[in-house]
């Protein structure tokens, strides 16, 4: 196209106008077909009551925590758990000194073992049950609501998603239990 002198800036601006309507356009189709991501809502995570958490008539209040959060409970039973169980379940601390004291305590009455499903479960599962030592537990967590020593902690959950699926195996071969969970629209976006 041949442009006159007069044409040229006119021409200039149509086809700049034309440009920044395209990468506009192009933008928001891009936007538009973006596939969010996916939020983790099945991440799981292994919960147990201890013994004192048990004798000490805290289970409903430390279950309750974790259905008001929002999660889902896909598994539950009370077990007096064996020696060798709670060996294997503690095996990554089997070297540190208060090894043989975990282990009697754990043995010394039945447990709560539960697993819970949701999103960033295993993160929050801890963040709900507060610091290993409940004297440096908020206020608020369980350990800091209920504790005081470590060796009396009332309550365990998994450290990371891979100990997750550990513990969930080892306390529960039979498996966990499947349904829907008609909350979870409410809950999750
Ligand atoms: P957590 O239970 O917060 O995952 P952990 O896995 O390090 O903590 O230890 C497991 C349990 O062992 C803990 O809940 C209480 C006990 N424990 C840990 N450190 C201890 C210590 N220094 N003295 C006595 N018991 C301890
Ligand atoms: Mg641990």
């Amino acid at each position: 196209m041949l442009l006159t002198s007069g044409s040229a800036p006119k021409f200039y601006k149509t086809f700049f106008v034309a440009l920044l309507a395209s990468f506009t356009l192009f933008l928001r189709l891009s936007k538009g077909l973006e596939v969010p991501a996916m939020p983790n809502n099945a991440e799981r995570t292994f919960i147990m009551i201890k013994p004192d958490g048990v004798q000490r008539g805290i289970v409903g209040e430390i279950i309750k925590r974790f259905e008001q959060r929002g999660f889902k409970l896909i598994a539950l039973k009370l077990v007096h758990a064996s020696v060798p169980h709670l060996e294997k379940h503690y095996e990554d601390l089997k070297d540190k000194p208060f090894f043989p004291g975990l282990i009697k305590y754990m043995n010394a009455g039945p447990v709560v073992a539960t697993v819970w499903e949701g999103l960033d479960a295993v993160k929050t599962g801890r963040t709900i049950l507060g610091t290993t030592n409940p004297l440096a537990s908020a206020p608020g967590t369980i350990r800091g609501d209920f504790a005081l020593a470590v060796g009396r902690n009332v309550c365990h959950g998994s450290d990371s998603i891979e100990n997750a699926e550990k513990e969930i195996t080892l306390w529960f071969p039979e498996g966990v239990v499947q349904y829907t969970d008609v909350k979870a629209q409410w809950i999750f976006e």
